[in-house]
């Protein structure tokens, strides 16, 4: 179930274990040292332009001869063009958030194709638009998120499609792991540990601010916005908080005052004025790690942890 499943021989990838992109964190160095682990490594094209994401791909080739995937952001204002990058770089796997990619799908007919969906609806028609797999993923994650929880969604996901589903949102170890398999997932993906993977490239301080968070220390904001965003509390999450409570304070306003603060977080690990995306598992996260121990702790944990409740 853990190893060599539908996922792995469809992707040609050793264990179903997929690393969540992260904008401007998870680059082709990350990507490449979870992909040679044997999971699936993912490149954040995030707001980035189309120039900064073909050279993630090149680089990553570089690194690894193994299969990565690189994740478009549906919402970035660069989207268009990153599509059409992904096209031409035949990228072997395209991740897809935030939005619905049907527009893109006939460009992307050489790739493997597996969208994020936040609810049944978007599954359904997805599986109809012929992706190979799907990422059904909870509010437990970092960053952007949807409605539901994994625990409700994946089950209600993994009911209407006959495709293989990727669980994600909330798994930090072994036992999560074994969770989202018992719900019908064939595959999980893991973004919030891999940012204390040693080979992310991410500011120290997000690494430190990740590893110091307690179980409750992760606040959805821009709820308002119509696109809530999981981040780490902070003097920046307290301020985005109150402008949302402030209806002197239109939407824009808050859009402008969030632009660019998770760079200075990701980049310049500025711990005031950064936008720390993370999900609600940094709780149990204590410390930095290479990205195949992290891999081989998911997999020996689930494994035990199936075990016993076999017997
Ligand atoms: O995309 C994510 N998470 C992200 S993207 C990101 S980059 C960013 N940078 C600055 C500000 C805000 C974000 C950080 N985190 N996760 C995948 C995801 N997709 N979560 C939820 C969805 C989703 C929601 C609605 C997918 C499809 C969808 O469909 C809408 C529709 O049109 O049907």
């Amino acid at each position: 179930m853990l190893k060599n499943n539908c996922v792995c021989k469809g992707l040609n990838i050793k264990y179903p274990i997929f690393q969540g992109a992260m904008a401007w964190i998870s680059d082709a160095q990350l990507a490449a040292a979870v992909s040679e682990a044997g999971g699936l490594g993912t490149i954040a094209a995030g707001h980035a332009p189309g120039s900064y994401v073909r050279e993630q791909i090149h680089k990553a080739k570089t690194l690894t001869n193994k299969p990565f995937a690189v994740n478009i952001m549906l919402m970035s204002p660069h989207a268009e063009e990153v599509a059409q990058i992904l096209a031409e770089e035949r990228v072997e796997v395209i991740v897809t958030g935030a939005g619905n990619p049907a527009k893109y799908m006939k460009i992307w007919g050489h790739s493997k194709v597996i969208p994020v969906v936040a609810s049944t609806a978007l599954a359904k028609m997805m599986a109809r638009c012929g992706a190979f797999a799907l990422i059904a993923e909870g509010s437990e994650s970092g960053g952007h998120i949807g409605e539901l929880t994994t625990m409700t969604l994946l089950p209600q996901v993994c009911d209407v499609v006959d495709i293989p589903v990727i669980a994600a949102g909330g798994i930090g170890d072994g036992r999560g792991v074994a969770a989202a398999f018992m719900l019908g997932a064939a595959g999980i993906q893991v973004g919030t540990r891999f940012l204390l993977a040693e080979e992310c490239a991410v500011h120290p301080e997000y690494k430190a601010l990740v590893i110091k968070a307690k179980d409750i220390d992760t606040i959805a904001t821009g709820k308002r916005l119509g696109h809530p965003v999981r981040i780490i509390k902070n003097p920046f999450a307290r301020e985005i908080a109150a402008m949302e409570y402030d209806s002197g304070i239109s939407n824009d306003e808050i859009e402008a005052f969030a632009e660019g603060k998770l760079q200075l977080a990701a980049l310049e690990g500025n711990i005031g004025l950064g936008n720390f995306m993370a999900g609600q598992i940094s709780g149990m996260l204590k410390k930095e790690q290479p990205a195949k121990d992290i891999i081989k702790e998911l997999i020996e944990e689930a494994e035990e942890v199936i075990a016993k409740w076999a017997k």
